[in-house]
């Protein structure tokens, strides 16, 4: 077990460090304090290591596109329609960042912040532990809230995320994850296996937002109740807008995991835990050779976003699950990721 750290850029005048975290099988995950950003996840090839998910070399870059990278989502995952929502009775307006809708906890979300730290060793297990304290005026959510975000990395390859909320007033709170994911030594995803145990997705409107209604995946390229390879399903939706996946499916959390992604030629695969009723899945369907990745130029599918959260939009569909957070209660969500190269 082993944790090192360094300075990785300047950003508006404050060092962003780098935090990295090895465990006993020389497995690495590295952290940035921009954005409290998973960085880097090096998993072992002989006697190297490979880096299995997509990041910048710098903070401009990660900070200069609209995709999230690595980052740490939060206080809202998704989109709230017209940044409005009912709350304790009364309509709540956030500020808003993707036309009259906010996205991924609007303009000033937890990617956007610099975030403090801490880490923390044991024989089996070694973490590191971002906090910050968000005004409501920093922000525009309602409440003061003290956030934490837990990268653990333990002996079995296991990586735990967990998020921490406590406000002085009743807010929202459905943090996630934005890593995307290339377990292959190939350039994209397309020759990935996907399996999501869950039968329905979310039927959206034009501008992304849930309109409330569920659909089945049977007999669509939504399917992924058993294994399917990512580049036949996203071939199946090149007639579409989105020309891939950027989709919601409804988890029932009691069958775990509730996702295993794969890659058949080189035996990598990931699974991921989580108690949320949802998984965002996202094949980077919009990437331009204008992102500077530290993998090369960006292109479509080259990486996959698979972000469990909660149902988004939450608080203006009834059946979508609860994403408030009481005042002086502390809540945490949790998430689980396994790799393996058996
Ligand atoms: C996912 C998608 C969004 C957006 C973001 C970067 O969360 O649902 O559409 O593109 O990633």
């Amino acid at each position: 077990m082993n944790i090192e750290e360094a300075i990785f850029d300047t950003y508006q005048g404050h060092s962003i460090h780098k935090i990295t975290l090895t465990n006993d099988n020389n497995v690495a995950i590295s952290l940035l304090s921009l954005g409290a950003t998973w960085h880097e996840f090096l998993v072992p090839i002989q006697d190297k290591q490979k880096n299995i998910l997509l990041n910048f070399s710098t903070a401009h870059d990660y900070l200069s596109n609209p995709f999230y990278i690595g980052m740490a989502i939060g206080r809202t995952a998704g989109r709230i329609k017209n940044g409005t929502f009912p709350l304790n009775g009364q309509s709540v307006t956030v500020p808003t960042n993707e036309g009259q809708n906010t996205l991924h906890g609007g303009p000033s979300g937890f990617n956007t912040l610099i975030w403090d730290y801490n880490s923390c060793q044991s024989d089996e297990a070694v973490s590191i532990t971002f906090s910050r304290s968000i005004s409501h005026n920093e922000d525009g959510f309602p409440g003061d809230l003290a956030a934490t975000v837990t990268y653990t990395l333990d002996n079995h390859n296991r990586v735990t995320l967990q998020f921490t909320g406590e406000s002085n007033e009743d807010t929202l709170f459905n943090p996630t994850s934005h890593a995307y994911f290339n377990l292959s030594d190939s350039k994209t995803i397309l020759g990935h296996q996907l399996m999501i145990t869950s039968s329905e997705y979310l039927e959206m409107d034009s501008e992304k937002i849930p309109t409330g209604k569920l659909l089945p995946v049977k007999g669509t390229p939504f399917d992924f109740t058993t294994n399917q390879q990512l580049g036949d399903a996203i071939q199946a939706l090149q007639g579409t807008t989105e020309k891939g996946f950027d989709d919601i499916y409804k988890i029932t959390p009691n069958q775990q995991p509730i996702v295993k992604l794969s890659d058949p030629t080189s035996h990598r695969s990931l699974t991921i835990s989580s108690s949320r009723n949802a998984l965002v899945v996202f094949t980077s369907n919009s990437f331009t050779k204008n992102l500077a990745f530290n993998s090369g130029p960006g292109e479509p599918y080259m990486g996959i976003a698979l972000e469990s959260q909660t149902l988004p939009d939450t608080p203006n569909h009834p059946g979508f699950g609860d994403v408030v957070l009481p005042k002086n209660q502390k809540v945490t969500h949790t998430i689980m990721y396994q790799y393996s190269d058996k």
